[in-house]
């Protein structure tokens, strides 16, 4: 009647049954029966008293079973096999009375086989059999009334059957958690299966999987959890760039947080990549979720600017959408290097000696050839021109690099002496920046007509009429409206015309073309002559003759100690006459 398996997996085919390891008493196994039931000479042949050989009473039934039914080996028990039948329930939604196939098996009131796992399974075709508490009630047992006998253990299929209808149950007898070789291989295409493993992470192992039917690959089985976007959604990020808040999302069941439950991230081809750190990026990615709840990815943008990605996330079947978008274009950085023409001086109103001369290069450092550039004058009263003797120049003049990634320009300074420029060079492709100064220096003439020297400075009279002092300036003698001794010349201030100048000691004196006579410098003993009594005058000051009256027609002026003298025109030319200005007025 019964073949043994080649396994250690045996099953009852019967109609009808479920569950059995709910009974605990004080455990017995196999081994312990065996020593109990057999005799020495039995015990030391395993073909009498093996697990898988038929028991010595010759119905068929193997070993194992006897142990797990509570049969004697050496009696029959075809009678004490697992019994079916029906129960009959009234469903109490519709009052009207259903039956359930079920069965009932006999197990030992004091020696539960502890070593044992019975499993009911159900089928309706004795093709699929169908097993776990979707499908049977639990278990009931009813104790024996005389201490010693057996209970019976009955399952009760939740399936109800109708007149023409049929059911199949059985009960299969695991010694040890055993997968069976048909369950693994349908759920992982082998054998070898860890039953203790938990392939899919949900906390129930692959033989807890088996015995309640669930799915072992399948974190959820089948129930649908909730997700929720919790951060990271909609940011921008530079082309290859990882995305400044990691992607994280929050994985639900009725409001509790699943723990340890496989979310995916995905985007499309080519759409940039996610991480559990901020390495190794894939373009999807499993994360399980943290003791919170949460699964947190990293995202790194794909090279493409510009760009919109759709990010999924998914989980039992549930999916959340992110998004995520990449910055416009980012040029590569170049730069421009200053070849020549930075920090020149020059004249107002002169081009500058040198030209202006970059030279672009791109990220490669290497020169960039037919590049734009554009140079433009960011401070100053200058004006830039690619030929200033072609063109009188403006505020911004746009190049074309060379072969050599070279551009220049000629800079001609404004009419402001002492001016300092400023020329921006802006370059588009590659993007680069440099700029230029420039100062432009006081105009002076360059032979003078005339020198004076006193004490410790000196005078120069120029055939332009300007006149320029350099030296000790203590007592303003330099005319410069200062005190400030100087290395190098300084024009007088508020001279023109002047035609000759003298100078003794700390007082300077100049003659203007109209005949008038203008001093400054020391006034010790009025050497001034401009009717005033201050110490000294650091700009000049127009000699008097009289209170209020100008001297004027003066054809000479010559300096001594504390006076000058003048000769006046009216006077006639000659070399003595005049006015000793010491004596004041
Ligand atoms: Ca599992
Ligand atoms: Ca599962």
């Amino acid at each position: 009647m019964f073949a043994p398996v080649p396994s250690r997996l045996l099953f009852l085919g019967a109609l009808a049954f479920l569950i059995g390891f709910a009974i605990s008493v004080s455990g017995d196994t196999y081994l312990a029966w065996k020593a109990r039931v057999f005799t020495d000479t039995e015990q030391a042949d395993p073909a009498i008293s093996g697990e898988l050989a038929l028991s010595p009473a010759a119905d068929g039934i193997p070993n194992l079973l006897k142990y797990a039914f509570a049969l004697d080996p050496h009696k029959d028990g075809s009678f004490a096999l697992p019994q079916l039948s029906l129960m009959q329930i009234v469903d109490p939604e519709s009052g009207q009375p259903r039956k359930f196939p079920a069965i009932t098996y006999r197990v030992s009131s004091t020696d539960y086989p502890s070593d044992l796992y019975f499993v009911p399974e159900i089928s309706f075709d004795l093709q699929s059999w169908r097993r776990g508490e979707t499908v049977f009630d639990s278990p009931i047992s009813q104790a024996p009334v005389n201490a010693g006998d057996p209970t019976f253990v009955t399952c009760r299929a939740l399936l109800p059957v109708t007149e023409n209808s049929k059911a199949f149950l059985r009960v299969r007898v695991f010694e040890g958690q055993t997968l069976p070789d048909d369950w693994q291989i349908a759920n992982f295409g082998h054998v070898g299966v860890d039953p203790s493993g938990d392939a899919d992470g949900d906390g129930r192992s692959n033989f807890e999987e088996f015995l309640k039917d669930t799915d072992p690959n399948d974190y959820y089985d089948g129930v649908a959890p909730e997700v929720t976007v919790v951060s990271g959604d909609s940011q921008y990020g530079d082309p290859s760039s990882v995305l400044a808040l990691p992607l994280v999302v929050k994985v639900t069941h009725q409001s509790q947080p699943l723990v340890n439950a496989p979310v995916e991230f995905r985007v499309p081809p080519d759409s940039g990549a996610f991480s559990q750190s901020p390495a190794q990026f894939s373009e999807a990615i499993v994360i399980r979720t943290s003791d919170s709840g949460l699964a947190t990815a990293y995202f790194r943008l794909p090279p493409t600017p510009a760009v919109a990605i759709a990010i999924s996330i998914s989980t039992g079947g549930i999916s959340v959408a992110m998004a995520a978008y990449t910055n416009s274009a980012v040029e590569p950085r170049g730069s421009l290097s200053i070849i020549e023409g930075n920090n020149q001086m020059g004249l107002p109103n002169q081009v500058l000696s040198e030209p202006f001369v970059v030279r672009l290069l791109g990220a490669d450092g290497q020169p960039v050839a037919g590049a734009t550039i554009t140079f433009s004058v960011s401070a100053g009263d200058g004006r830039v021109a690619a030929d200033p003797f072609n063109s009188p120049g403006s505020n911004s003049v746009t190049l074309t690099t060379n072969d050599e990634g070279l551009a220049w320009i000629y800079y001609t300074h404004g009419p402001v002496p002492d001016t300092v420029s400023e020329i921006s060079v802006v370059a588009t492709t590659p993007a680069a920046e440099a700029s230029f100064s420039a100062r432009s220096v006081a105009y002076a003439p360059l032979t003078p007509r005339l020198v004076a020297a006193g004490a410790s400075h000196t005078l120069a009279c120029y055939s332009d009429g300007t006149v320029w002092a350099w030296g000790d300036n203590t007592f303003g003698q330099l005319g410069d409206g200062t005190t400030t001794s100087r290395w190098h010349r300084a024009q007088v201030a508020g001279l023109a015309n002047v035609i000759a100048v003298s100078t003794h000691t700390d007082t300077s004196a100049a003659l203007r073309s109209d005949g008038t006579v203008w001093t400054w410098g020391d006034n010790v003993d009025h050497a001034l002559g401009d009717g005033d009594s201050e110490e000294a005058s650091a700009l000049p000051v127009q000699v008097l003759q009289g209170a209020g009256v100008p001297l004027t027609n003066v054809v000479a002026i010559a300096s001594g100690y504390s006076h000058n003298l003048v000769q006046s025109r009216r006077d006639g030319l000659g070399l003595g006459v005049g006015l000793g200005l010491s004596a004041g007025k």
